[in-house]
């Protein structure tokens, strides 16, 4: 089984549709194994996109992240990142596949509604910044049931 990282950006959360994004990612097969809100700050954000640092539209990507709250979610299924990339669509909402959340239902380029871990590497340091280890559960396929620890 494979984690992924996804968040629900702030465009997600303030026109109310994180519900249906989770609910897309659900019905695709994946199990939210951690969930929260937050708002990032500053140091947060540009942490996250540390990758993105030298790009032009770094600014303005960290200023939109931490422009309002946000969901963050740990997914876990068969092949986690690539499903959920599939799921999420291309980055520009006009550029994406139909029937994906992004071609569906983002914006623009920057108001694209939702982040996806992009790599193994990534998505094992995004959970670490966004959740200890202690707020991630673990599914157990022997007994169908999600490990508690209680
Ligand atoms: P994330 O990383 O958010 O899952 O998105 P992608 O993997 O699809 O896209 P990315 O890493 O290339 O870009 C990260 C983030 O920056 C925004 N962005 C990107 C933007 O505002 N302007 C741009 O020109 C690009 C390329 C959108 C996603």
């Amino acid at each position: 089984m494979e984690r992924t990282l996804i968040l629900v950006k702030p465009d997600g959360v303030q026109r109310c549709i994180a519900g249906e994004i989770l609910s897309r990612l659900e019905r695709r097969g994946l199990k939210i194994a951690g969930l929260k809100m937050l708002q990032l700050d500053t140091a947060l954000a540009e942490k996250h996109y540390a990758v993105h640092k030298e790009k032009p539209f770094f600014n303005d990507l960290v200023k939109f992240i931490t422009s309002g709250p946000i969901i963050a979610a740990v997914l876990e299924g068969e092949n986690a990142i690539e499903s959920t990339r599939q799921t999420m669509g291309a980055t520009d909402p006009k550029k994406a596949a139909p029937g994906t959340i992004r071609a569906d239902l983002g914006i623009n380029m920057e108001h694209n509604l939702i982040h996806g871990s992009d790599s193994p590497e990534n998505a094992e340091k995004e959970i670490g910044i966004f959740f200890t280890p202690g707020e991630v559960l673990t599914y157990s396929r022997d007994i169908d049931k999600w490990l508690t620890g209680s």
